[in-house]
Formats: structure tokens, C-alpha cells, sequence
């Protein structure tokens, strides 16, 4: 009974230590990109034509070794906004929420709006609207995502007559891409940016510090953009990957069959795909980040507008990175750089002198997203965050940071450092014992594009003890 009567005081107590004054705190605009790879204008050699995002890495801090936690939409971002490592009970699917896997985390957004923030979630920012719903100050919004008719079917990768049977079928057959003869708004993206634009008028009128959360449906599946997205590759020859063919002496549990391409009309359901559809597909996703690059100007346009640049930390993540035909891989799903790696974009008004256009090689985790947040909107983070403040990297791009950066995807656990990135895969035994079943190594010095397994030459036998005991030591449980 003692303990139920002090609880109170002591919360209201802590509330009034961890709490700035009213008016100190500055804005939060979070822009989160689904299915968003590294290959953007700001991250160099690139033909996707991003001058949005650009613009916000020019006036910002890029991480180029950003590390998501979980390769795919729902485990990645309960991770994210519970701050929390992912584990094999823990944020683990697509469909993971964080009030099932871990009830006892307070969510960033519930976080926030404790501390005195006017929290909104638009688009797709937890992978389900009502998970820990009542940390956003108003129910989350999402767009009427029915789209137009397709006026214009794709040619180039099968025959017109199959296109045409193709657009017949049922919505769980339809194409992996599509390209409409239509405004931005007509599809699910466009409304996010227009109701991000409208709640940033509102914001602007009013004295609370807001946390506004506004997430990108594309360039996730099917690729389907307004037309004029397509033309700006229509004359680009697309190559597919230099590293079109699966690494050498990798294990098959590195490979997979990636399912979630597999399930739309017309593309083949096993075997590779047609190299004409995977020049489609890969036009359809720079057709797709051309789209959301737009609706994100439009966003960083109305911050603009409403004078609230200068008080407002902009954050732009994508939830994990994409295979666009590397390793024979599509999708996510897997523990290559490719699908861990994604782009991490911080602009911090405070910080714009040391940062300000600079990009960083600091390791960084996507669980730290959540207590450098807290830090720079000076709030003491919750307890039992896994992750560290990445304001020191916003106050010297050289910062060494933690030094590695973790994930995990099924039985794989990954461990990235600045020269190696190793993975082990486990299996478990009768007796409940984990064992571990293979292993890759990659030298990212040497080999940056991931294409020879080095796990199994005894030669680097010393180097994956200790990576394998450093991952150990810091993975979730
Ligand atoms: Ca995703």
C-alpha cells in the first residue's frame, strides 16, 4: 500500500526533472520511407533522381553506416519506437507490434507526448495504426490508398496480350508495378504529404512542441507512380547489378526466394526472374523513390513556409534497405548490407555548424534513433533503451560512436563493424540448444559489394571468434 501512495509523487516528481520548460522544446518531423535503399542522389552514384532528400542531406547530417535492426516493415519499426533489440521472441515478423512484444516499453511517441508534445502519426509509421495508439495525441491517419485505373500497362518485360490478362485478374494478382496517368494525390502517398502539409499549418498556430510522424508508403511493392515518375528513367538504360549471381561459398540460408515479389501477377514463382521484368522492376523503384522524393519536398516546403525550420529537428529514415537484383536477391529478408543498411538523415538547427552538410561513417543503429531524439529535445530518455544518443555524432561527424551495429533476421544475427560484416545462423537442437548451422564473413575493406563468403577459410578463423563473441555479448535476448 506504502508503495502505490509514494508512486505519484515520485512520478509527478520525475515528471518535473525530465520535463524542459513549455516553449524550450523544439519541433520533431519524422519522414519514414518504406523499403527505402541507400541509392538516393545524397548517397552518390546513383541515376534516382532525389533532389528532395538531397536538399535535406545538404542542410543536414547523412549517416552512411545506418543500420536497421530487423529487415522487414513491422519488426523494424517496433524496434525503432520501443528502442528496444530485436530478439528470436521479439520483433520478428513483418506484423510485430510493440503492446504484444514488449507491453512493458513506453513507445517514443508515448514518450513524447508525456513530456508535453502534440504527437501525430500519419501514413505508415507502426505497421499497425493501434499499436500503442494512445501515444499520439489524435487517432493515427492514413490515406484511402485505392488507386486509379491503369491507363498505361508497362511493355518491355512480356507479351501485350498477357498484360492485358494480367490487368484482368483479381487485386492479389496485379502486377508488381503499374504507372497511372494521374496527379500525385491519386494515390496514398500524395494524401500523406497533403494532410502533412495541412496538420503543419495547424501546428503553426499553436505554442505546443509537436512530434509529427509522416510515413511514405513507396518505394514499397508494387511499384505504381504517376506516370511523370517513369518518364524521368524512360531513356536511362538500366543495367542489372555488376554482382547479379549469389556470393561465392555463401550458405543457403543466406539466399531466399523472396516471396513477397513472387506473389504478384506475372512474375515467375520460382527461378530468376526475366531480365527484361528485372529492368522493369528496377525503373519501377526509381520510378517510386522519384515520387516520394516529391512529397517529401512538399512536406519540407510547408516547414518552410510556416517559419518552423529553425525550430524543428527533421529526421528522414527508411525502415530497412531493398535487393534490387544483387546476390540474384529482390526484396529484404536477408542479413546482406543491402537490406540492413538504410538511409539515416538528420537535421538538427542547433547542431547546423558542425553538421551542416556533413556526412558520417559512424556506425549507427536504429535503436538509437529513439534516445538521440530524447536528447536533442533535452528530455532524460527512459530507462532500459538499448540504444545510445547519436548526438555526439551530430556535434563531430568523426565521432567513433559504438563502433558496431547489430540486427538480426530469423535464425540469422548480424553484426556490422567498420571493416566486417558477419552473420550466424542458428538452428535449435532437440535438447533446446541453439546451435550455430553456418556463418558468413564479408571484408568490407576489400569487398564492399558482399560477393565472397569468407566464413569457411581458416585463415580468418581468430577474426570470427571475436566477432562472434562481441555479437553475443550484444545482441537482444
Ligand atoms: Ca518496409
Amino acid at each position: 500500500m506504502r508503495i502505490v501512495s509514494v508512486f505519484p509523487i515520485l512520478a509527478s516528481l520525475l515528471c518535473s526533472i525530465i520535463v524542459p520548460a513549455k516553449g524550450d522544446r523544439p519541433n520533431i518531423l519524422m519522414i519514414a520511407v518504406d523499403d527505402l535503399r541507400t541509392e538516393l542522389g545524397c548517397y552518390g552514384e546513383s541515376h534516382i533522381v532525389s533532389p528532395n532528400i538531397d536538399r535535406l542531406a545538404a542542410s543536414g547530417l547523412r549517416f552512411d553506416r545506418a543500420y536497421c535492426m530487423v529487415p522487414t516493415c513491422g519488426a523494424s519499426r517496433a524496434s525503432l519506437f520501443s528502442g528496444r533489440r530485436p530478439s528470436p521472441d521479439r520483433f520478428v515478423r513483418y506484423t510485430a507490434r510493440i503492446d504484444e512484444d514488449s507491453p512493458q516499453s513506453i513507445g517514443l511517441h508515448q514518450y513524447l507526448k508525456r513530456a508535453g508534445y502534440r504527437t501525430a502519426s500519419l501514413g505508415k509509421i507502426l505497421h499497425y495504426p493501434a499499436d500503442q495508439s494512445d501515444g499520439w495525441s489524435e487517432s493515427p491517419w492514413r490515406p484511402d490508398r485505392s488507386e486509379p485505373t491503369i491507363t498505361e500497362p508497362i511493355l518491355g518485360w512480356t507479351e501485350p496480350a498477357n498484360i492485358n490478362a494480367l490487368l484482368k485478374q483479381s487485386r492479389n494478382k496485379r502486377l508488381p508495378f503499374a504507372s497511372f496517368d494521374a496527379e500525385d494525390e491519386a494515390l496514398g502517398d500524395g494524401k500523406v504529404a497533403a494532410e502533412a502539409v495541412r496538420r503543419i499549418k495547424t501546428f503553426a498556430k499553436s505554442e505546443e512542441p509537436f512530434f509529427l510522424a509522416v510515413g511514405f508508403f513507396k518505394p514499397h511493392l508494387p511499384f505504381n507512380a504517376p506516370k511523370k515518375y517513369w518518364d524521368l528513367y524512360d531513356k536511362l538504360p538500366i543495367d542489372l547489378p555488376d554482382n547479379y549471381y549469389p556470393p561465392e561459398d555463401a550458405p543457403k540460408e543466406a539466399i531466399h526466394n523472396f516471396g513477397e515479389l513472387r506473389n504478384y501477377g506475372g512474375v515467375p514463382k520460382s527461378g530468376p526472374i526475366p531480365d527484361a521484368m528485372a529492368r522493369t522492376l528496377i525503373r519501377g523503384y526509381y520510378a517510386c523513390v522519384s515520387y516520394t522524393d516529391a512529397q517529401i519536398g512538399k512536406v519540407l516546403d510547408a516547414l518552410d513556409a510556416e517559419g518552423l525550420a529553425d525550430n524543428t529537428i527533421v529526421i528522414l529514415w527508411g525502415d530497412h534497405g531493398w535487393n534490387l537484383g544483387e546476390h540474384t536477391l529482390w526484396c529484404k529478408h536477408c542479413t546482406f548490407e543491402n537490406a540492413m543498411q538504410a538511409p539515416l538523415i538528420i537535421r538538427s538547427p542547433v547542431h547546423r555548424s558542425s553538421s551542416q552538410g556533413s556526412t558520417t561513417k559512424t556506425l549507427a543503429e536504429f535503436i538509437d534513433i529513439y534516445p538521440t531524439l530524447c536528447d536533442l529535445a533535452g528530455i532524460k530518455p527512459p530507462s532500459g533503451l538499448d540504444g545510445q544518443s547519436l548526438v555526439p555524432t551530430l556535434e563531430n561527424p568523426a565521432d567513433p560512436g559504438k563502433g558496431f551495429a547489430i540486427g538480426r533476421f530469423r535464425d540469422g544475427d548480424t553484426i556490422r563493424t567498420d571493416r566486417w560484416r558477419y552473420t550466424e545462423y542458428s538452428s535449435e537442437e532437440s535438447s533446446g540448444r541453439l546451435k550455430i548451422v553456418a556463418r558468413m564473413l564479408y571484408d568490407h575493406d576489400r569487398d564492399p559489394d558482399e560477393n565472397r563468403n569468407l566464413a569457411n577459410l581458416p585463415e580468418y578463423a581468430s577474426i570470427i571468434t571475436e566477432l562472434s563473441k562481441q555479437l553475443n555479448a550484444q545482441k537482444g535476448r
